[in-house]
């Protein structure tokens, strides 16, 4: 499990709930449709994976930070803190441990081959990727579709900022929920985002924040309400931000790119390469992109989902995902109680004593039901 190595910061959230000033007409928003297709990104062959030859020890090294499912940018920094930038296809024998997941994602330290041709002035120059380096940590989910496949949203982050919104559209406890336990299973650590404040009236946001607030008092989740439009609670974001990599997910319309606008003081949707090539919409948001943040550290912008099925976690593990009913699941009569069936399970006596939050239990059955027996 993670080490948390955030700063708790209690109460942060009613505070916030307190200093925000009222005046916010509901606005209009554009909801775009971003799909949820998850391209499943395979060498033409998957058996020219090679988990061990190490030929592309020479080759220089870089970090993913652009993917369009096509073809990736990727960052080679130089010492004095210069950067050059490639458009990079994998190699068709590519060195990777990773069998069955996204072959290349935003996040992933590469090696890197430079192809030989002149460089245009108006392209990037092109280079293959020769080695994905072991993923450290990682956002993933089952790919939506027909494939059994290990979407790697995004790599070698730190941080997930679950972000939610209250109206358009509103926030979904069994969203975040799923979400809490990728977090866990990918070695990261989680924090909440609340965006869009000013759409609610005061009244109305106590109601939300007694709502939300056990992320804060039972898992001890950093908890920010913030709106991007006002400005509310950015400077919160920012602190928790400062020095971490961290990977902003959440559905469509939930503020994501505008969040990302604000803390960089620049529009994102405008293109950063041009992709003269392909001439195809490298830069849309339907692409997961890294971008180094002004006060250190690396914020990465994902397209928004619409499914996020929980990946690589069994039944019996599922509990440990779920801090506050492991805690209580102690007092089980059956060690490998699944807290569904079972006499004398302490998990479904808690919830109806209401010391577990039984909106936290509907989400693990929901869960526990997804996955396979
Ligand atoms: N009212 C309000 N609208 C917002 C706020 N932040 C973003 N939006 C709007 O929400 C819509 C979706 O934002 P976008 O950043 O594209 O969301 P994404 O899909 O998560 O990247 C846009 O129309 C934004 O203008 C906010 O704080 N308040
Ligand atoms: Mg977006
Ligand atoms: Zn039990």
């Amino acid at each position: 499990m993670a080490k948390r190595n955030y700063k708790m910061k209690q109460g942060s959230a009613r505070r916030a709930a307190k200093s925000w000033s009222k005046g916010g007409a509901y606005r209009d928003v554009d909801d775009e449709f971003v799909p949820a297709r998850a391209v499943p990104i395979k060498p033409r062959s998957k058996d020219l994976r090679q988990p061990d030859r190490d030929d592309a020890l020479d080759a220089p090294e870089g970090r993913v930070v652009d993917s369009s499912g096509r073809a990736w940018i990727v960052e080679l920094a130089a010492d004095d803190g210069t950067a050059t930038y490639y458009e990079c296809t994998p190699s068709r024998t590519i060195v990777t441990a990773e069998e069955g997941a996204t072959l290349v994602a935003v996040g992933d330290k590469v090696s890197i081959r430079p192809d030989d041709d002149p460089v245009e002035s108006d392209r990037l120059p092109t280079a293959i990727i020769a080695k994905v380096h072991p993923r450290i940590s990682r956002l993933s989910r089952k790919t939506a579709g027909r494939y059994d496949e290990e979407h790697v949203i995004a790599s070698n982050v730190d941080q997930l900022v679950v972000l939610a919104s209250v109206g358009s559209p509103w926030y979904n406890k069994r969203l975040i929920d799923r979400y809490l336990v990728a977090a866990h299973r990918g070695e990261l650590d989680p924090i909440l985002v609340v965006n869009k404040v000013d759409l609610v009236a005061e009244e109305d946001l106590e109601l939300i924040v007694e709502d939300l607030i056990g992320y804060e008092d039972s898992l001890g989740l950093p908890l920010l309400f913030v709106s991007q439009l006002e400005g509310i609670g950015l400077e919160e974001l920012r602190e928790a931000l400062a020095g971490h990599t961290s990977v902003f997910s959440g559905p469509s319309g939930v503020g994501k790119s505008s969040l990302i606008n604000k803390l960089l003081g620049r529009d994102i949707q405008e293109t950063r390469f041009i992709n003269q090539r392909t001439n195809k919409g490298m830069h849309t948001t339907t692409f997961s992109r890294m971008f180094r943040l002004p006060d250190g550290g690396f914020v990465v912008d994902t397209p928004g989902i619409r499914e996020f099925g929980v990946w690589d976690v069994t039944r019996a593990e599922l509990p440990l995902c779920f801090p506050d009913l492991s805690e209580v699941a102690e007092g089980c009569r059956f060690n490998s109680c699944s807290h569904t069936h079972e006499p004398d399970c302490a998990v479904k006596a808690a919830v109806e004593a209401e010391e577990l939050d039984p909106e936290r239990y509907v989400s693990y059955l929901q869960i526990f039901e997804s996955l396979p027996e």
